[in-house]
């Protein structure tokens, strides 16, 4: 798979005045992919994108998480329990390293592009697997599942752009991750529950370390079993301002780094980080 993000795109919105006494607002967003690049994440619902984080950038991201995990769990025991791994939460609110993935723009431009421009975090989190006994791994699943069947006449459909980065080389000694194209768009059906092999149609994807698959939040898809290496991932998470963050995890912490932007005056970050942004 050959995707570059060389090629921006400029994306134009107008947010149109809720009443006759405001005015529009316009943004121009300029987009780390390509015209025909957001075509294809619309369509199939992912965006593979190799080298979002290299050299210095990226060691930082793993020294950060590997600091973040030796604080809040220490060294792997092992259950013997089939499990996901360690899933440690809030993560800019821990380390201003992750912090300043607030604005990333090879995320957060893609997310204006597809949603709109008024689009909040909705979390960013980590996902740490090792090899043990019953190896850590994920069934099939999707993150935004509150889709009615039948649809309701006002039925409103959540969008969310999920980033997967990945801060090691996705192969088969750490497990690669398994997307089912186009399911975002299947609002009829849920993934088969409890399912860990693969489905027909399953596309596996493996990037580098530093490289990323951007995924709608309810592209169907797993992580493999990490069979002989730890691996560690971040998901970055957006969607429109008027969703509420992950409940995962509980709310925040008290003290988090995040507290001075949300009292600060960084108004796209406050936005970013759920405060306003549509009336
Ligand atoms: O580890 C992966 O590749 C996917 C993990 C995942 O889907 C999740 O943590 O929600
Ligand atoms: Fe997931």
């Amino acid at each position: 798979m050959d995707h570059t993000f060389e090629q921006n795109c400029t994306v134009s919105y107008k947010v149109l005045s809720p009443n006759t006494h405001g005015s529009d607002h316009h943004y121009e967003i300029d987009v780390c992919a390509s015209a025909e690049e957001l075509r294809q994440f619309d369509r199939e619902g992912y965006l593979v994108r190799e080298g979002l984080f290299a050299g210095e950038d990226l060691k930082a991201l793993q020294d950060a998480l590997d600091r973040l995990e030796d604080r809040e769990s220490g060294a792997f025991r092992d259950s013997g329990k089939r499990s996901w791994g360690r899933i440690p939460r809030h993560l800019m609110d821990k380390d201003p390293v992750f912090l300043d993935l607030l604005k990333f723009s090879p995320v957060l431009s893609i997310a204006r592009a597809m949603m709109g421009p008024l689009v909040r975090l909705r979390g960013l989190s980590a996902r740490i697997s090792y090899p043990a006994a019953a190896p850590h791994q994920t069934p099939w699943h999707q993150h935004l599942r509150v889709v009615s069947n039948p649809l309701p006449p006002w039925f409103s459909r959540p969008h969310g752009l999920d980033a997967l980065i990945y801060l090691d080389d996705l192969n088969d000694d750490t497990g690669a991750v398994g997307i089912m194209p186009g399911s975002h768009n299947w609002l009829d059906r849920a993934p088969p529950p409890d399912v860990y092999e693969p489905v027909e149609g399953e596309l596996v994807v493996r990037v580098k370390a530093g490289g990323g698959v951007l995924i709608h939040s309810n592209l169907w898809h797993r992580g493999l079993p990490t069979l002989r290496i730890k691996r560690r991932m971040l998901i970055l998470s957006y969607t429109p301002t008027w969703l509420r963050r992950s409940p995962h995890g509980g709310p925040p912490p008290d003290d988090g780094l995040t507290q001075a932007i949300l009292e600060g005056d960084d108004e796209e970050a406050r936005i970013l980080l759920g405060k306003g942004g549509y009336t």
